[in-house]
Parts: C-alpha cells; sequence; structure tokens
C-alpha cells in the first residue's frame, strides 16, 4: 500500500468513530508450563474466548525472521506486491477484505497452510526470494502448528474428553482445511486530524475455524468485545500469543465457548504487523457438538453441517456478519 501516491483515506466506509476503548488488563495469561494450563484455558475460553499465552516455547528466532521476512515484502514497491494478488482468496491483498466489499486500512498475504497448495501461487509470489521466505513462514508454522496441538489437548483434558486428540486430530490431519494471514496496517499520520475518529484496519468479526493463534509487534490496535457488549483494547505483547476460539470450536463445545468478536484500528504512528494461524479442520469433516460434552438430554443448538458448507457460507458473507446465524436451530 504506498499511502501517499493514493488519495488520502478516499475510503470514507473506513473511517468510524468507535466509543473510546480503555486498555483491558483483565486478558487471562496462561503459561503452558503450568500444570494448572488446562484447567485456566478452559476458564479463558469460557469467560472470554481468548487469552495470552506465555512461555510458549517458540523461538523469538522464528517469529523475528518471518517478520523480518514479512517486512521486506510490505515495503516492496506496490506494482511487485500486486504481481502476487488479488487474493483468491490465497495471495496478496490490499484493502479488500474478502469478496464482498469488506475494506480496511490493511495489506495482508493470505496462505493456504497445507504443503500442496504452499509451493503454488502463495510461495511463488516471493519473485525475490522465495526458498527464504518459505523457510521463515514453514519453521514458524511447524513450530506455531504443534504449539496449537498442545493447547487444544490441554483444552480436550480440561473438558474431560475422552481422548486427549479430540480436537488436536483436525489440525493434524493431513487434509486440514487450516490458513495462515501475514497483515500490515501502515501508520496512517492523516489519522491526527480526524481527532475524535477512527480508521478500521480490520473490521468486526469472529473467525469462522476452530482456533485462531495471533501474534503481533508491539503496535496496539486490537480490540476486543466483552460478553457486555464493550469494546477494550487489548496491550500488544510482541513475545506472547493470544489464542482465541472461532465459530466451529464454538459448535463442538454446544455454545460452552463462545467466538469472540474482535477488530483491528489503525495507528497513526507504527506500522503494525501481525500473524495468524487459524487452525480449520478437513473440508468434509462435520462440525457438530462433541458427543462426550453433551448432558444427558441436552441437544445440540445447530443444524449439522460440514466445515466446507460452513465455509461456502461465510465466504458470501460480510465480514461483520453473525456467520453462525442461519446454521442455528430454530
Ligand atoms: C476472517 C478470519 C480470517 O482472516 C479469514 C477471513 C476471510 C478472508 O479474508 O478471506 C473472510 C473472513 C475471515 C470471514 C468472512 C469472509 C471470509 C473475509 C470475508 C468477508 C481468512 C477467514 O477464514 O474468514
Amino acid at each position: 500500500m504506498v499511502v501517499a501516491s493514493q488519495p488520502a483515506l478516499n475510503h470514507s466506509s473506513l473511517i468510524k468513530t468507535c466509543k473510546p476503548t480503555s486498555l483491558f488488563t483483565g486478558i487471562p495469561v496462561v503459561d503452558l508450563s503450568d500444570p494448572e494450563a488446562k484447567s485456566l484455558i478452559v476458564k479463558a475460553f469460557e469467560e472470554f474466548g481468548i487469552f495470552k499465552l506465555v512461555n510458549h516455547g517458540i523461538p523469538m528466532e522464528f517469529i523475528t525472521r518471518l517478520e523480518v521476512e514479512s517486512l521486506r515484502f510490505f515495503n516492496l514497491p506496490q506494482p511487485e506486491k500486486d504481481r502476487a494478488g488479488p487474493p483468491d482468496p490465497f495471495g496478496y491483498g490490499s484493502k479488500r477484505i474478502g469478496p464482498n466489499g469488506d475494506v480496511g486500512w490493511i495489506e495482508y498475504i493470505l496462505l493456504n497452510t497445507n504443503p500442496d497448495v504452499m509451493s503454488h501461487k502463495s510461495l511463488s509470489i516471493f519473485q525475490q526470494s522465495p526458498e527464504i521466505f518459505h523457510s521463515a513462514v514453514n519453521d514458524y508454522l511447524s513450530a506455531v502448528k504443534k504449539m496449537t496441538c498442545e493447547v487444544l489437548e490441554l483444552i480436550a483434558d480440561g473438558l474431560g474428553l475422552e481422548a486427549r486428540n479430540m480436537l488436536s486430530r483436525f489440525l493434524r490431519n493431513e487434509k486440514s482445511d487450516s490458513c495462515f494471514r501475514l497483515n500490515h496496517y501502515p501508520p496512517c499520520p492523516e489519522l491526527q486530524a480526524l481527532s475524535g475518529r477512527n480508521l478500521i484496519g480490520f473490521g468486526e468479526h469472529t473467525d469462522p475455524q476452530i482456533i485462531s493463534v495471533l501474534r503481533s509487534n508491539n503496535t496496539s490496535g486490537l480490540q476486543i468485545c466483552l460478553r457486555d457488549g464493550t469494546w477494550v483494547s487489548v496491550p500488544p505483547d510482541r513475545s506472547s500469543f493470544f489464542i482465541n476460539v472461532g465459530d466451529s470450536l464454538q459448535v463442538m463445545t454446544n455454545g460452552r465457548f463462545k467466538s469472540v468478536k474482535h477488530r483491528v484500528l489503525a495507528d497513526n504512528t507504527n506500522p503494525r504487523i501481525s500473524m495468524i494461524y487459524f487452525g480449520g479442520p478437513p473440508l468434509n469433516e462435520k462440525i457438530v457438538p462433541l458427543s462426550s460434552l453433551m448432558a444427558e438430554g441436552e441437544e445440540s443448538l445447530y443444524k449439522e453441517f460440514t466445515w466446507w458448507e460452513y465455509k461456502k457460507s461465510a465466504y458470501k458473507s460480510r465480514l461483520g456478519d453473525y456467520r453462525l446465524g442461519p446454521f442455528e436451530k430454530a
């Protein structure tokens, strides 16, 4: 996104007046090595749909290397980046999010994490040094996927499921439909003049998958919507991960966990960079409440559907839509 060469803020739909938000210090923090981690994660997902993971064991070197490589790409001249787009849905995108008219003060790269897909357009887009980028993405993703499966196994334990792999098996499956997003929110100096108004980096939404694992640099911008409907800002932490419930996990727990609504506001001085792994099931997987979680006589709140059906419907929706609505039982 070459900010200077474009008419400033030509997307008026990006400018919103959001109620002033307070810095939220109440995000549960979980240490992966804590023997209580399983119950703390379950509690955090029940209360907030999100928690911060510390002592996660992912080498900082993997994180920094991917951040450096991403910035190298985002700093390329616009025509070079455009060659890697438009996203279909994978590839490079600028301002447009999804196929239905949503926009944000953002540029991004969306990748499928399936190795077969990773090797096609997704990575050839990095004409400069595809192998360097490939190895940075691979090292980061294999470590983050492993850690995410560990977290899902702790959740299965914490929920008292009969097998520890009841949730992690979806991500470990070689057909797992997971994806990975690198976001760059350029600073917007014009924002200062808009006193009291905000620039939407990524509009409010929930994630459709099972679980999302986010890492960002130290620039603020991420906000979550609490259960009472108030929006609060999440203090950034460059060395931790924020892990949140996706719509599919909401269904699998029959609403015991709720996917958290979140958004990102642009900053006027600092670029924000974030990397998010979205852990999803294989396309043909039925998304239904886990039977061992259902109390006697408890009924599913949702109609039966496959991940493919949900995804198809998600891609017809607008970002802020309540996507589970059509799948709820009347
Ligand atoms: C939100 C979560 C992930 O970023 C994403 C997004 C996807 C996209 O950018 O292509 C979607 C959005 C996300 C939900 C509704 C549809 C699809 C844009 C959009 C309007 C990659 C995903 O899986 O769903």
